[in-house]
C-alpha cells in the first residue's frame, strides 16, 4: 500500500491503482466518458483531467499510477474549466436532437454535461452529417452521435474477438465505423450487440421493431402471441427503477396482458424443449461415434462467428434451434392446430435480451412452410419503451401467470440465462436419462459464476464427460484454438455469445460506465435466476408435464422425425 492525497485526504491505496481508482474507492467521483473498466482504458475523452501538484499539464487520472506521496486536486478550478471545455467540444460535433433520441434521459453524455453545467457551446462550428446505416437487421450506426470514445472498438475486438470497428479517417473528420465505411449489414459483424450495450449515446442502438409490433396487436386480423425469454425477467425492473438482480416474471407477464398480446408464452418452455433435443443428441453423438465436442447453438451471436471464423467446428454445433425459434415453431405448428387457427394469422412477437435474436429470426432456415418461426424481435429496453408509452404503471402491477401451455417451464429453463446455465440444465437431464435415477443434487455449482472458461468431470454411468462452459466470443475462440492445438478434449461445450450469458445480453437495460464499475451485472442479474430456479416446484426439463403433454401429442419423442422437421437446422459454411 502507498499513501496519497487526494482533496486534502490522506489515503492508503494498492500500488497499482490508477488515481481514478484510487479517488473512486474513496468516495470522490472523477467524471469519465471513454473509461470502462477493464475493457476501455485508454484515456483518450479526457474528461477525467485532475491536478497533480508538480505536474506541468493536467493529468488523465484514469490511466494515471498512484505514487508514494502524491497529491491530487479533483476540483479546481482549471480542472473545471479544462472539463467543460473538452465537453463543448465534444457537443460542438454531436446531433444535439436530446428530446427525440432513443437516449434521451439515458444517456451518459446529457448526464455528465448537465452534472457539470455546460449550458451553452463556445465552439459552434458546422457539424459533420454522415448517413445513418441502418443496413443491419439488428444495430443501427447513427455517426452524428458518435462521440468518439472508442468503447464499443474495444469491447467489439477485445472481449469479442470480433474487431469490425475502428477509428476512420483523421482530425475533425474522424469516425469510428466499420473499414471503408461499409455497412453494417455488409461487414462480418455477429451482431451481439455488444457495442451498443457500451455506447454512452445513441451511436449505435438496435433496429427497433416497436411499430410492427403495435400494428400486429392494432390488427383483427392477427393472433398475437409473445414470448420472453429466461434474462429479460431478470432485469426489465431496472427500467422502473428496481435494484439490478430483482425478478419481475409476474409483472412482466402482467404488462404484456395490459400491452394487447393475445397469449403470453415462456421462451423458458422452449429451453426446457431444447434441452430434451439438445440432451438426446448428446447421447445418440456419444453412444453412435458422432462429431464431438458437441457445442451448444442457443445464442444466435455465437453460431454467426463459428460460421465466420470457425467454420470447421460448424459440424460440432448442435443441430437444435434456439429456444426461442423452437417455441416460435411450435406456436405456428402445434398451437395453432390445437386451437383451429390459420398460422397464417399467427404473429409472434419474441423479447430478448438479445440484439443477435433480430438477425436469428430473419434467417430463412429458421422457418416452416414458408412462415418464419418469429416475426418480430423486441430487445428488453424496447419492451420497456411499449410500457411506458401505454402509460402502464409497471411497479403497480400485480403479478400474473404465463398462459397455457406453453408458459409452463422449469427451473432448468430459466437458468438458460446466465452462463452455465444451458450446460447445468442439460446435465440435470443427461444424467438421469443415463443413470435412470433421480440425482442426489441438481444444483451443477461447478458450471456456475463468472470465469471466463469453466471446466468439469462429469460421471455418466461408465463414462466420464469432459465439459467446458464459455462466455463471449474471445473465450470461445480461445478454447476452440486449444481444441486445434490438441491442448483440450471435450464431449460437450456451453457457448455463449455475450460475456455472462444472455443476462448481459446487447438487448438488456443500459447500465452506465459508472454504474458497472460498482456492480457485476453478470452476477447481479444471475441472481435472480437461480432464485427462480430454488424456487420452482420443477426444476429438470424432463419433468415439465407440458412437455411430455407435447411429445405424446404432436412430436412422439426427442429427436423424432417431426422434431426434426420443426426443431432442428443448419448452419451456413
Ligand atoms: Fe437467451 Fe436462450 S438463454 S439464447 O441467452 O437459449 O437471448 O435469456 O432466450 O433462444 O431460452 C437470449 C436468454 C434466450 C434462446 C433461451
Ligand atoms: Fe462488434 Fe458485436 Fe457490435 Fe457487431 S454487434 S460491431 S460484432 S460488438
Amino acid at each position: 500500500m502507498i499513501t496519497i492525497t487526494i482533496d486534502n485526504q490522506q489515503i492508503s491505496v494498492p500500488e497499482n491503482s490508477t488515481v481514478l481508482e484510487a479517488a473512486r474507492n474513496q468516495g470522490i467521483d472523477i467524471p469519465t466518458l471513454c473509461y470502462l473498466k477493464d475493457i476501455n482504458e485508454v484515456g483518450a475523452c479526457r474528461m477525467c483531467l485532475v491536478d497533480v501538484e508538480g505536474a506541468r499539464t493536467l493529468q488523465t487520472a484514469c490511466v494515471l499510477p498512484v505514487t508514494e506521496g502524491m497529491n491530487v486536486k479533483t476540483n479546481t478550478k482549471k480542472v473545471r474549466e479544462a472539463r467543460k471545455a473538452t465537453l463543448e467540444l465534444i457537443l460542438s460535433n454531436h446531433d444535439r436532437e436530446c428530446l427525440t433520441c432513443a437516449r434521451n434521459k439515458n444517456c451518459e453524455l446529457q448526464t455528465i454535461s448537465d452534472d457539470l453545467g455546460v449550458r451553452e457551446i463556445s465552439f459552434p462550428g458546422e457539424s459533420i452529417v454522415r448517413p445513418v446505416d441502418t443496413s443491419s437487421p439488428s444495430i443501427v450506426r447513427d455517426p452524428n452521435k458518435c462521440i468518439l470514445c472508442g468503447r464499443c472498438v474495444s469491447v467489439c475486438s477485445e472481449v469479442q474477438n470480433v474487431g469490425v470497428l475502428s477509428f476512420t479517417n483523421r482530425g475533425y473528420e474522424t469516425t469510428v465505423a466499420p473499414a471503408f465505411e461499409r455497412g453494417m449489414d455488409d461487414i462480418p459483424c455477429i451482431n451481439c450487440g455488444q457495442c451498443i450495450s457500451v455506447c454512452p449515446v445513441a451511436a449505435l442502438r438496435e433496429k427497433e421493431e416497436i411499430d410492427y409490433v403495435w400494428e400486429a396487436i392494432d390488427d383483427p386480423k392477427k393472433h398475437v402471441v409473445v414470448q420472453t425469454a429466461p434474462a429479460v425477467r431478470a432485469a426489465l425492473g431496472e427500467d422502473f427503477g428496481l435494484e439490478m438482480g430483482t425478478s419481475v416474471t409476474g409483472k412482466m407477464v402482467a404488462s404484456l396482458r395490459r400491452l394487447g398480446f393475445d397469449k403470453i408464452f415462456d421462451t423458458d418452455f422452449g429451453a426446457d424443449l431444447t434441452i430434451m433435443e439438445e440432451g438426446y443428441e448428446l447421447l445418440d453423438r456419444l453412444q453412435n461415434g458422432g462429431t464431438l465436442p458437441m457445442i451448444t447453438s442457443c445464442s444466435p451471436g455465437w453460431v454467426k462467428f463459428c460460421e465466420l471464423y470457425y467454420p470447421e467446428f460448424l459440424d460440432n454445433l448442435s443441430s437444435c434451434k434456439s429456444p426461442a425459434q423452437m417455441t416460435g415453431a411450435i406456436i405456428k405448428t402445434y398451437y395453432a392446430k390445437k386451437n383451429g387457427i390459420n398460422p397464417e394469422d399467427i404473429y409472434v412477437v419474441s423479447v430478448m435480451p438479445c440484439s443477435a435474436k433480430k438477425f436469428e429470426a430473419d434467417r430463412e432456415e429458421l422457418s416452416h412452410n414458408g412462415l418464419q418461426d418469429i416475426d418480430a424481435v423486441l430487445t428488453t429496453r424496447e419492451l420497456s419503451k411499449m410500457i411506458k408509452e401505454a402509460r402502464i404503471d409497471f411497479l403497480k402491477l400485480q403479478d400474473e401467470e404465463f398462459d397455457e401451455i406453453l408458459g409452463e417451464s422449469t427451473g432448468a429453463g430459466v437458468i438458460f440465462g446466465a452462463t452455465g446455465g444451458v450446460m447445468e440444465a442439460a446435465l440435470r437431464t443427461v444424467s438421469e436419462v443415463v443413470l435412470e435415477k433421480e440425482l442426489e443434487s441438481i444444483d451443477f455449482e461447478g458450471v456456475r459464476g463468472i470465469e471466463g472458461i469453466k471446466e468439469a468431470t462429469i460421471e455418466l454411468g461408465d463414462q466420464t464427460l469432459n465439459i467446458a462452459v464459455v462466455h463471449s466470443t474471445g473465450q470461445a475462440s480461445k478454447v476452440l484454438d486449444m481444441i486445434k492445438n490438441g491442448e483440450k478434449e471435450y464431449h460437450f461445450i456451453e457457448v455463449m455469445g455475450c460475456s455472462g450469458g444472455c443476462v448481459a445480453g446487447g438487448g438488456q437495460p443500459y447500465i452506465t460506465a459508472q454504474d458497472r464499475w460498482t456492480k457485476d451485472i453478470r452476477q447481479e442479474r444471475a441472481k435472480a435466476l437461480y432464485g427462480e430456479d430454488k424456487n420452482k416446484k420443477i426444476r429438470k426439463s424432463h419433468e415439465n408435464p407440458m412437455i411430455k403433454k407435447v411429445y405424446d401429442e404432436f412430436l412422439v419423442k426427442p429427436n423424432s422425425h417431426k422434431s426434426h422437421e420443426l426443431l432442428h437446422t443448419h448452419y451456413i459454411k
